[in-house]
This record gives structure tokens, C-alpha cells and sequence, in this order.
């Protein structure tokens, strides 16, 4: 027995691309149903991002979901670098004529869709075992699935592969249609969630240090999120707190180790870097958007602010298919979003390239580091750079 229902815009995943592309949809009088292979709770035990880009924020506001972040997000005009033991400022907000970025988890990104979709009654299917995609090549595609023992298939118009890098979408697509272009880097990003007010809450700090790459970020007032760059194959059991506080304190500097107060982690994670395309992002009537088309390493904080960019061309192009008879915006999706893609990965890679101790390039590598970062704090022209990124370039930078 299988069980048959119909909708206009099947979402697989409901990680923040799909949850922000079903509000961008609903509020357009676009059906649309969710399929997640998790539940509610794992979806938000993930910590991961923490910035978010102007752009962004406008399209939670857009999407009707604002008011999290106008209340719980932390406004920041600059960054931090730290080098050779001292930290310079970098102006962001002075250098991009007025634009800043906004410190605000994914989690919360995550709940607020969650709990809007919920009051609005809007359909996902969470815990859905075996997703399978069928026959997108064609005018007619479905997806099944099966919940609580039952087989389901959902008829639909197109399909949003919104299910991250190891999802089911991106695999589904025959090999010879798509091209893949991947970078592994050869160290990891251990992280740790800590109730403790945060080092710096007015920017984040980005350390580079003999002893590898720093970082640290914030969730509240009173939450820290801090990582440090570690050996791919390191466990989290060789990581006991003390550990992880004595070693980023090495590699700030003197005064903001001193400042920095410790305590118990709440979270404690390891994350592998990549760099990763996928071309092309649409194929016939299956679309992918944010990790299942496209990784970065987190370095740059880009990741869910290019998922964003990819639910806005998309969501954009879908409302011209259904409210104004155009395919235009469907013809052009994947060119739009693959250029975004490609800057923000160049933006990601430079930054990871510079800020990271590579095992290889050794004390050369890390002269040659100190030396750009030394150019970069005191040229106008290459800060800029660095703060026009770093904000986000506009979706329409052609
Ligand atoms: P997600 O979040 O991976 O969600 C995909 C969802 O799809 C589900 N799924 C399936 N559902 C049905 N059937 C299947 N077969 C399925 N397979 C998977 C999954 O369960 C999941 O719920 O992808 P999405 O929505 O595209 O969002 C992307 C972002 O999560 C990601 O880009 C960011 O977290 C990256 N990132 C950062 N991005 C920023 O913009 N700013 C930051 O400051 C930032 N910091 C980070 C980060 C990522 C990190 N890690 C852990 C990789 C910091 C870290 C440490
Ligand atoms: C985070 O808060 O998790 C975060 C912030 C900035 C980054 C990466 C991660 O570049």
C-alpha cells in the first residue's frame, strides 16, 4: 500500500535552506511540503553558524521571521586579527560604507522558522525514512518516503534538494550530468559552546598563531562559541576542557587570554574543512540550493549566508514560474547562484589559506602569512577587500 498526495514544491531537508525556502514560498500562496529525515530536536542540537550577513537578516524579515534576530542578534561593525601575539581592528562598517553583520545562531535561525511554520500549520514530515526522488527529468516528478512504517509518494511540480552536503538530492543525479569540484584541507575546526560572557562581543576575532588558527564567536551575552584549528584525525576524547581553554589562550593575544573567561562546555564539536561545488544546480525539475550544491570552509562565515542567496534566486524564480507564466528566473538559477557561489569560495579558501597553519609550508609559510596579514591591517585597498566580502557582496554583483 502506498499512500498518494499532491503539492506544488516538494523540500527535501529542513535545515535552514529548506525551512526559509517553504516561508518564502507560503508567503507567496506557493503549496509546498517538507520532507526531513531527522527530528525536530537533532535538527536544532546542531550548532553551527553564527554570522549572519545583511542580506540574510532582510530575508528572514522578508520571510516574516525577523523579530528573533532584531531581539537576540548582536549588531558587529568590525573583526579582529590577530597576529604575532597583538590584535588589530578592522574597521568593516567604516570600509563598506555603512554595512555590518549580525551574530546570530543558526539554531535560533533554525527554531524561529520552525515555530513560524508551526503556528502557520504548514506541512513537514520530520523523521521520513528512505526519501527516494523520482522521474525530475520529466514534467511529472515525485518523492517517496516512508513514516511510521507506511510508503508515501507526493506528487509535485519541482523538487528543492534543500538537504545538505550528505543528502539525497546531489546523489540522485546521474553522474555523467554533474561536475564536482572539491578541495580537502588538511585539518579540522574543533568547537566549543560555553556559558561564559564572550571575549569579544562587539566583533569576532580571528587568530593566526604558530600553533594554528583561533577563533571567537558568540551566541549571547552570556554564550561563547570558540574553536580552534586541530589534526583532522584528532578525537574529541583528546580534548578534555582544560585542554581546549589552555590552548586557545596560547594563541590569542596576552591581554584577551588573560580577559577570557573560562567554564564548562555545553557543546563540544569537530568539524572537517572543505571547499566543494557542485555543477550544474538545476536539472530538469530538481533544483539544489545551500550544502547539497556547495560547501565552504567556515573561516569566512558563508555557508548559510550563500543557502540564503541560493532560496532567494530560487524562491524568486518559483513565485515568476506560478505568478507571472516567465521561466526565466528557473532558465538562469543555477548561472545566478553558481557566480555568488564561486566569489564566496574564493573569498573562503584565501581566508582559510591565510589564517591556518598548513603542515607542509612551515616556518616560511607562516612568515609569509604574518607578511600579507602585516600588508592587509595597513593597506586600505586590501582591508576593503576583506570588509566587502566579509559583509557579503549584493545578490545582483552580476
Ligand atoms: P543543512 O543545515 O545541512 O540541512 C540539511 C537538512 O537536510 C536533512 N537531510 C535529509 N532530509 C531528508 N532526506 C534525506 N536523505 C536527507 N539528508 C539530509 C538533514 O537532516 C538536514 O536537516 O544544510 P542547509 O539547510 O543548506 O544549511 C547550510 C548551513 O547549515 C551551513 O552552510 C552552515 O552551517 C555553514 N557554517 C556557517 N555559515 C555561515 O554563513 N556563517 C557562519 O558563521 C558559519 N559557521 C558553519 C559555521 C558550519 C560549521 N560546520 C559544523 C560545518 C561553523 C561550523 C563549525
Ligand atoms: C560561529 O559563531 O560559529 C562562527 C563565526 C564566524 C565564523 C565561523 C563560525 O567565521
Amino acid at each position: 500500500m502506498i499512500s498518494s498526495s499532491r503539492t506544488q514544491v516538494a523540500i527535501i531537508g529542513a535545515g535552514p535552506s529548506g525551512l526559509l525556502l517553504g516561508a518564502l514560498l507560503h508567503k507567496a500562496g506557493i503549496e509546498h511540503t517538507i520532507i526531513e529525515r531527522q527530528s525536530p530536536a537533532y535538527v536544532l542540537g546542531r550548532i553551527r553558524a553564527g554570522i549572519l550577513e545583511q542580506v540574510t537578516v532582510d530575508l528572514l524579515h522578508e520571510a516574516g521571521v525577523g523579530h528573533g534576530v532584531d531581539s537576540g542578534g548582536t549588531v558587529h561593525h568590525s573583526i579582529e586579527l590577530v597576529f604575532k601575539n597583538t590584535r588589530h581592528p578592522i574597521d568593516v562598517t567604516g570600509l563598506t560604507n555603512g554595512k555590518v553583520v549580525t551574530a546570530y545562531g543558526q539554531t535560533e535561525v533554525t527554531r524561529d522558522l520552525m515555530q513560524h511554520r508551526s503556528q502557520l500549520g504548514l506541512p513537514t514530515v520530520y523523521e521520513a525514512a528512505d526519501v527516494q526522488l523520482h522521474d525530475f527529468d520529466g514534467k511529472h516528478p515525485s518523492v517517496t518516503y516512508t513514516k511510521d512504517g507506511v510508503r508515501h509518494s507526493l506528487q509535485c511540480d519541482f523538487i528543492a534538494g534543500c538537504d545538505g552536503f550528505h543528502g539525497v538530492a546531489r546523489a540522485s543525479v546521474p553522474r555523467d550530468a554533474i561536475t564536482e569540484y572539491e578541495k580537502v584541507y588538511p585539518f579540522a575546526w574543533l568547537g566549543v559552546l560555553a556559558d561564559v560572557p564572550p571575549v569579544s562581543s562587539h566583533a569576532i576575532v580571528y587568530a593566526n598563531s604558530d600553533r594554528g588558527f583561533a577563533l571567537c564567536s558568540m551566541r549571547s551575552m552570556t554564550r561563547s562559541r570558540y574553536y580552534v584549528q586541530c589534526p583532522s584525525n584528532d578525537k574529541l576524547e583528546d580534548w578534555s576542557d582544560q585542554r581546549f581553554w589552555d590552548e586557545i589562550r596560547r594563541r590569542l593575544d596576552p591581554e584577551m587570554a588573560e580577559r577570557m573567561q573560562t567554564g564548562p562546555s555545553i557543546e563540544k564539536s569537530m568539524a572537517p574543512l572543505r571547499s566543494f561545488v557542485a555543477e550544474p544546480m538545476r536539472f530538469g525539475r530538481l533544483f539544489l540550493a545551500g550544502d547539497a550544491a556547495h560547501i565552504v570552509p567556515p573561516t569566512g562565515a558563508k555557508g548559510l549566508n550563500l543557502a540564503a542567496g541560493d532560496v532567494k534566486y530560487l524562491s524568486s524564480a518559483l513565485i515568476e514560474h506560478y505568478k507571472e507564466n516567465s521561466d526565466a528566473g528557473i532558465d538562469h538559477y543555477s548561472q545566478r547562484a553558481l557566480a555568488r557561489i564561486w566569489r564566496a569560495e574564493r573569498f573562503s579558501w584565501w581566508l582559510t589559506t591565510l589564517m591556518h597553519q598548513f603542515p607542509e609550508s612551515g616556518a616560511f609559510g607562516q612568515r609569509m602569512q604574518e607578511a600579507e596579514l602585516d600588508y592587509l591591517v595597513k593597506s586600505k585597498a586590501l582591508s576593503t577587500s576583506l570588509a566587502e566580502n566579509y559583509v557579503g557582496l549584493p545578490l545582483d554583483f552580476g
